[in-house]
């Protein structure tokens, strides 16, 4: 085995109830079926991709108490916490953690399961979504909880939390001065107070009209790196790109990515060398008809392949 082997992990999260629609769930299983996996190996004789299967999680005993506006916040948190010690596993085996959702809520188990093998401030977060996902219980309009992985995970929040036994396990360590987001098109009241409160980076569509998608993604991967030291988690929800390519997701923003923004995105930061773990979420086979699905399928694999080292040139090795 050559010594610039890629070593890969893929985990599957088959959960949804962070969404008010149902589907997302199957998410992993569509792509799987697909022919994912495989595909994955034909980029480069250098992968070496180990299937970890789906995550299963256990209901926590509940002590009945309920928590404003936290949507099936028990299914969330233990799913959660079974996939960041999946992650775990995953790292220790010295592969790059590749999830599967799911919805977005699944980016708290997976990014605290990376925060554990990993100093807070040696990482740095790519957030590509329509989305900021950063609100709390008391300003989410809808309560659904993959509107809220964000500000879970980051310190600058953690005082806008009430206590919540069932996410204690979670701990908000990273800082938004690590983090960045692209493909921003809806953001919420108060999603937008915090943007301001916080100085919060991020290149939303009218940015990538203006600057090209060329110079945001190095822009961004530069303000979150500046001396390519830190390891970069990217968390990638579909809906980040244009219904036209990815109709089959809960909460479709039109007006997005093309799906050659996305790939051209993730050819760069392969490039960077940088990236050490990545989720790709809100695929929801469920929605749509039978060529929305496709295409979204393919346009999530696409994404992945463009992170994994394909050239659209053609590979070499
Ligand atoms: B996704 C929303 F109000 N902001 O909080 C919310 F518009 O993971 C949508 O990015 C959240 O798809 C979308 O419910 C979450 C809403
Ligand atoms: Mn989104
Ligand atoms: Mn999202
Ligand atoms: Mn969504």
């Amino acid at each position: 085995r050559c010594l610039n082997t890629q070593k890969i992990g893929i985990i599957g999260v088959p959960f949804d109830k962070g969404a008010s629609k149902r589907g997302a769930d199957k998410g992993p299983k569509a792509l799987r079926e697909s022919g994912l996996i495989d595909e994955i190996k034909q980029i480069s004789s250098n992968i070496d991709v180990k299937d970890y299967g789906d995550v299963h999680y256990e209901l926590m005993s509940s002590n009945g108490r309920k928590i404003h506006n936290l949507n099936e916040l028990n299914h969330v948190a233990a799913c959660n916490r079974a996939l960041a010690e999946r992650i775990e596993e995953i790292l220790n085996d010295e592969r790059m953690p590749i999830t599967l959702g799911g919805c977005h809520s699944i980016a708290i188990g997976s990014i605290s399961g990376v925060v554990r093998k990993t100093a807070p401030d040696n990482m740095c977060v790519l957030w590509i979504d329509a989305h900021l996902d950063l609100n709390t219980n008391t300003t989410s309009p809808t309560g659904n909880m993959h509107g809220m992985p964000a500000s879970l995970i980051v310190k600058e929040l953690r005082s806008n939390w009430p206590f919540v036994p069932e996410l204690e396990w979670c701990k908000a360590e990273l800082s938004l001065k690590n983090f960045c987001w692209i493909g921003l098109r809806s953001i919420d009241y108060y999603e937008r107070l915090s943007m301001e409160k916080y100085g919060i980076k991020y290149f939303d569509m009218r940015d990538i009209d203006k600057m090209g998608i060329d110079k945001v993604t190095n822009a961004a991967i530069k303000h979150i790196n500046p001396n390519g030291d830190k390891k970069l988690h990217v968390s990638f929800d579909i809906d980040a790109l244009d219904p036209l390519f990815a109709n089959a997701t809960g909460t479709p923003v039109g007006g997005g990515l093309t799906l050659r923004e996305g790939i051209f995105l993730m050819e760069e930061v392969y490039k960077s060398g940088t990236l050490r773990s990545m989720d790709l979420v809100e695929v929801n086979p469920q929605l749509g008809d039978a060529r929305d699905v496709t295409n979204t399928i393919n346009s999530a694999k696409a994404i992945l392949y463009a992170a994994l080292g394909n050239n659209r040139s053609g590979n070499t090795s």
